[in-house]
C-alpha cells in the first residue's frame, strides 16, 4: 500500500526535484536535471503527473524554435511514459522585469507584458491537456506601504484574472484557475496572503466559477494558520481546485520540506480530511496530490529522488494511519463521546425559525448552563491521544 501507483494521482513540479539548490546565501549545489530523463524517472517511481512553469521548461530568452523543441521533447517523454500534465503555471517572478510584480506592477507596460506571457502559456497548457492553471503571485506585493496602492493593485489583479477567464471561455479551453496564497517571501507582503483573503477576492471576479485555490501547506503555516482548517474552508466554498503539499516547521521562511517532515500531526489530519473526510467517510478531494517541495540543499542527485519518494511514502503512510484511526472501535467510541457527529445536525429542527426557537423554553429558560461547570466535558484530549497513538503506529 505504500508503493505509489498512477491511481494515487501524485504529481510533482518540475521546479521541485529540478531545483539546483541556489539560495540567498549560496550558489547551486547540484547540476540541472534533464526534463526527459526526469519524466522517465518519475514514471518509474509511480508518479502520475508533472507540472511546470513556462520557464522551467525553456528559458525566458528562448527563441520560438528553442521553445518548440523543449515542448516537443517533453511531449515525446509523455508519450513514452504515459505521464500527464495536469497543471501548468507561469513564471511571473524570476526575471528582473517582474521585480515589482506582473499583474500588479506599478509599471503598466510590465502588466501588459505579463498578460501576454500568461495568455501564451495558457495556450500551451491547453495543448498539453492541463485542467488547472495555477497563479502564484509571489512578486505581487510590496515592502513599503507608500509604494503600493493596494486597492488599485487588487483592481489590476481582478482585471487580469477577468481577462484570462474571458480568454479560456472564448477559446473553449477546459481550464480552471487556482490562486496560490502566500503571506510573504519574496515580497515583504504578498497580495492575497492566505486562503481566506483569496476566497474573498474570488467572489469579486467576473467569472468566480472558473477560479479556485491552490493552497500550499507551508504558506498557511508561515502565517501561523492551521492548514487543515484552510483546506476544509476551501472545500466548503467548493474552491479546492488543486493542492501544494509540503512541510513547514513553524512561522519562519518558506521551508518547502518533504510532506510530513514539518507539522506531522497537521499532515495526519489533512490526509484524514482529504481521504476520509466526507460524510460518507470517503474522499473530499479527487484532484491531483501535488507536491511542491524542495530537496534540501544538502542532498545530492540520488538524494533528490530519495526525497521525491519520501513525499509519496509519507502521504501513503498517513493514509494508512488515518484508515486505522477511523477503523478503531475505541476511536469510534471516543468520537461519539466527543459528539463530533452531532455538529452535522442542524441547530434548528426542520421548519423551525426564530419564532419557534423563542417559544422553546428548554432552549433557554429551562436550559441548565450550570451543568457545564465540573461536568459535561467533551473528552477531546482522549480523542487526540488516540489519534496520535495511531499516527505513531502505537495502535
Ligand atoms: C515557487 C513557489 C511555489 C509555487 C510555484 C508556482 S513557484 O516555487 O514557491 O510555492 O507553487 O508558481
Ligand atoms: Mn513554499
Ligand atoms: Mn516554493
Ligand atoms: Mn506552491
Amino acid at each position: 500500500m505504500t508503493q505509489p501507483t498512477r491511481d494515487d494521482r501524485f504529481s510533482f513540479g518540475l521546479w521541485t526535484f529540478g531545483w539546483q539548490a541556489q539560495d540567498q546565501f549560496g550558489r547551486a549545489t547540484r547540476s540541472p536535471i534533464d526534463t526527459v530523463e526526469a519524466v522517465h524517472r518519475l514514471s518509474e517511481l509511480g508518479v502520475w503527473g508533472m507540472t511546470f512553469h513556462d520557464n522551467d521548461l525553456f528559458p525566458f530568452e528562448s527563441s520560438e524554435a528553442e521553445r518548440r523543441s523543449a515542448i516537443d521533447r517533453l511531449q515525446g517523454a509523455l508519450a513514452d511514459t504515459g505521464l500527464v500534465i495536469p497543471m501548468v503555471t507561469t513564471d511571473l517572478f524570476s526575471h528582473p522585469v517582474f521585480k515589482d510584480g506582473g499583474f500588479t506592477s506599478n509599471d503598466r507596460d510590465v502588466r501588459r507584458f505579463a498578460l501576454r506571457k500568461v495568455l501564451r502559456n495558457i495556450d500551451l497548457a491547453a495543448e498539453l491537456g492541463a485542467e488547472t492553471f495555477v497563479m502564484w503571485g509571489g512578486r505581487e506585493g510590496s515592502e513599503y506601504d507608500a509604494a503600493k496602492d493596494i486597492r488599485a493593485a487588487l483592481a489590476r489583479y481582478r482585471e487580469a484574472v477577468d481577462l484570462l477567464s474571458e480568454y479560456v471561455i472564448e477559446q473553449g479551453y477546459g481550464i480552471r484557475f487556482a490562486i496560490e496564497p502566500k503571506p510573504n517571501e519574496p515580497r515583504g507582503d504578498i497580495l492575497l496572503p492566505t486562503v481566506g483573503h483569496a476566497l474573498g477576492f474570488i467572489e469579486t471576479l467576473a467569472h468566480p466559477e472558473l477560479v479556485g485555490l491552490n493552497p500550499e501547506t507551508g504558506h498557511e503555516q508561515m502565517a501561523g494558520l492551521n492548514y487543515t482548517h484552510g483546506i476544509a474552508q476551501a472545500l466548503d466554498a467548493g474552491k479546492l481546485f488543486h493542492i501544494d503539499l509540503n512541510g513547514q516547521r513553524g512561522v519562519k521562511f518558506d521551508q518547502d520540506l518533504v510532506f510530513g517532515h514539518g507539522d506531522l500531526q497537521n499532515a495526519f489530519s489533512l490526509v484524514d480530511l482529504l481521504e476520509f473526510g466526507s460524510p460518507e467517510g470517503g474522499p473530499t478531494y479527487t484532484g491531483p496530490r501535488h507536491f511542491d517541495y524542495k530537496p534540501s540543499r544538502t542532498e545530492d542527485a540520488e538524494g533528490v529522488w530519495e526525497s521525491v519518494r519520501a513525499n509519496m511514502r509519507m502521504y501513503l503512510l498517513l493514509k494508512e494511519r488515518a484508515a486505522s484511526f477511523r477503523a478503531d472501535p475505541e476511536v469510534q467510541e471516543a468520537l461519539a463521546a466527543a459528539r463530533v457527529a452531532e455538529l452535522a445536525e442542524p441547530t434548528l429542527a426542520a421548519g423551525e425559525g426564530h419564532r419557534e426557537l423563542l417559544a422553546d423554553r428548554s432552549a433557554f429558560e429551562d436550559f441548565d448552563a450550570a451543568a457545564y461547570f465540573d461536568g459535561k466535558g467533551f473528552g477531546f484530549v482522549r480523542l487526540q491521544q488516540l489519534a496520535l497513538e495511531h499516527l505513531m503506529g502505537a495502535r
